[in-house]
């Protein structure tokens, strides 16, 4: 699940991962129980995640390998929040191809900047998130910019990636997404 911050990765890859029995990795859910258990990765970041830059690839790469052992009982994983780094999509091909598997489908969200913003700072009220404040959220979308959507092309040669307008309601996003996902 690719897409700027805000554009509805966490949202719809709950309900997809749901709907159609996957395994759900977030990143960004991993890297803040880290930083809530306080471990020493969770040290580590958490001054990064509160500025809205990228948390290094290792930690990440780190986190991804030991979630990502095979799951008999899922149809499969969704990664939501990664790759965000051409290093972590290099990573995670590697990884699947080891396995003998690979990326089905990549589906990134469309929403414009500012709908971006008024949603974050909307869940800043009672998300209690650092990186949720109005100057960290444009840092976060120009690091997106500037570094994570790059993906995009790469995953285009890969003839991987599917562009979903997500500006509409949660439900029609995610129906769109079902159908895609229903129809690989
Ligand atoms: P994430 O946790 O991935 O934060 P996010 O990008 O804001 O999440 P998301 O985009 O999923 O939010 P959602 O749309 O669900 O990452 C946090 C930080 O962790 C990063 O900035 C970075 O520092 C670090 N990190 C994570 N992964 C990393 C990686 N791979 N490499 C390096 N660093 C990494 O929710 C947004 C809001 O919009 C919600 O309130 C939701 O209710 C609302 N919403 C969703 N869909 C909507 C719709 N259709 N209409 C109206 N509102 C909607």
């Amino acid at each position: 699940m690719l897409g700027p911050p805000g554009s509805g990765k966490g949202t719809q890859a709950k309900i997809i991962a749901n709907e159609c029995g996957i395994y759900h990795i977030s990143t960004g859910d991993c890297l803040r129980t880290e930083m809530q258990a306080g471990s020493d990765i969770g040290k580590k970041i958490s001054g990064i995640i509160a500025s809205g830059g990228l948390v290094s690839d290792d930690i990440v790469n780190d986190l991804i390998m030991q979630h990502t052992h095979p799951r008999p009982h899922f149809n499969g994983c969704l990664f939501d929040g990664y790759p965000r780094t051409k290093a972590q999509a290099v990573f995670l091909d590697q990884l699947l191809s080891d396995r003998g598997e690979t990326i089905s489908v990549v589906i990134d969200l469309d929403v414009d900047s500012e709908s971006l913003v008024q949603r974050i700072l909307e869940r800043g009220k009672s998300s209690g998130r650092l990186d949720d404040t109005e100057s960290v959220i444009r840092k976060r979308l120009e690091v997106y910019e500037s570094i994570t959507a790059e993906l995009k092309v790469y995953y285009q040669k890969q003839g991987k990636l599917q562009i979903i307008s997500g500006i509409h309601s949660i439900e029609d996003t995610a129906s769109k997404i079902q159908h895609i996902i229903d129809h690989l």
